[in-house]
């Protein structure tokens, strides 16, 4: 084994991605593993991601992290989840190559910026520990799939992990190392496909996403029934819809899917409510936009908060956009905040 001298180092950026088979309930919370199994798109690098740099060094005294400038606790469980991990399969793989045990005996710091809201429902948590898990993966020389690992910092992590149109299985073994990440298609398949972000708030969310699964999980009749009798066959119909690029198919079922997972929200006792009066009016715009049209020009989809991401194909950015900005002028606002990113899958 080689000293380590120095430090080493190593910067990553993971992209946001966003759910078009929605992820809501946990069959295991300590390994993370879903009730059902999810799809969803990631954007591309230069939209909504996290950007982690990871040290490691002889020097440093203990493991440290900090989150947008803000150090954080390093003894938070999930981000010790990860950090094990990653160290178990470096022991584990140094035999086949010694690089992987080169750092096994130093502490390591991390470094992560989101640019974008964190905690307002945009994923941030995704790309936060897909882009942890892969920069440490980097730096301790273990290739291969570790989505496995990122499920266990954030569920929805695994899923940024890959580019393109990716799905999270469910998984049946009961330690969880089914329970992956895998590309359904690359994000050059549909180059037409555009994702529309509009922030109707960038607040922090008033329940977190693990805590209001757990309540729903825990209550819901609904929920039950979405992961035993919907979302299978879902899943099947949007990954057939993604390969042949039938948006009317893709367009329908993820506006069933968010709709259905708000239900679940409804259903939950007490409820949570993530959509705001402002989030309905988009939803009914889009319905009003699309059956103006006679087809579905636009689809939309909202996650644990109230901001709507809007799925559609290139050529209809300029209209959806200038509807969009027609009746949400920014200046309309007060205390709430919209603004309007454009996203491209990743290539
Ligand atoms: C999704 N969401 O599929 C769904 C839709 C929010 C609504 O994945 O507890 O932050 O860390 O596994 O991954 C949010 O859940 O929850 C999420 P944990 P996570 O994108």
């Amino acid at each position: 084994m080689k000293p380590v001298t120095g430090i080493s180092q190593v910067t990553c950026t993971a992209p946001v991605n966003i759910a078009v088979i929605k992820y809501w309930g946990k069959r295991d919370e300590q390994l993370v593993l879903p009730i059902n199994p999810s799809l969803s798109v990631t954007l591309s690098q230069d939209q909504l991601c996290a950007r982690t740099t990871v040290a490691a060094s002889a020097d440093f005294k203990r493991d440290r992290v900090w989150l947008n400038g803000q150090e954080q606790s390093v003894d938070a469980p999930r981000l010790q989840k990860c950090l094990g991990e990653i160290r178990r399969l470096a022991r584990k793989r140094k035999h086949k190559d010694e690089r992987a045990g080169d750092l096994l005996g130093s502490c390591v710091h991390v470094c992560s910026e989101n640019n974008f809201p964190t905690a307002a429902g945009l994923a941030s948590s995704a790309a936060g520990y897909a882009c942890l898990v892969q920069s440490l993966a980097k730096l301790f020389h273990i290739d291969g799939d570790v989505s496995h690992i990122a499920r266990q910092g954030s569920g929805s992590a695994c899923r940024s992990m890959y580019g393109g149109f990716v799905e999270w299985t469910m998984g049946r073994l009961e330690d969880g190392a089914d329970s992956v990440a895998k590309q359904v298609a690359p994000a050059e398949h549909w180059p037409e496909l555009r994702v529309l972000v509009a922030v109707v708030n960038a607040g922090k969310k008033a329940v977190g996403s693990t805590e209001g699964m757990q309540t729903t999980v825990k209550t819901s009749a609904l929920v039950k029934y979405r992961a035993e009798h919907v979302v299978p066959s879902r899943q099947e119909d949007m990954r057939q819809a993604i390969l042949e690029r039938d948006f009317q198919t893709f367009g329908e079922i993820t506006m069933k899917d968010s709709n259905q997972f708000h239900a679940t929200c409804l259903d939950t006792y007490p409820p949570i409510f993530y959509l705001n009066e402002t989030s309905k009016h988009i939803i009914h715009l889009v319905h009003r936009y699309n059956r103006h049209h006679g087809k579905i020009k636009a689809a939309y989809t909202f996650d644990a908060g109230p901001n709507a991401v809007l799925y559609l194909l290139q050529d209809d950015v300029p209209e959806v956009l200038a509807l969009l900005r027609h009746f949400f002028p920014p200046s309309s606002t007060n205390n709430s905040e919209r603004e309007f990113v454009q996203g491209l899958p990743d290539a």
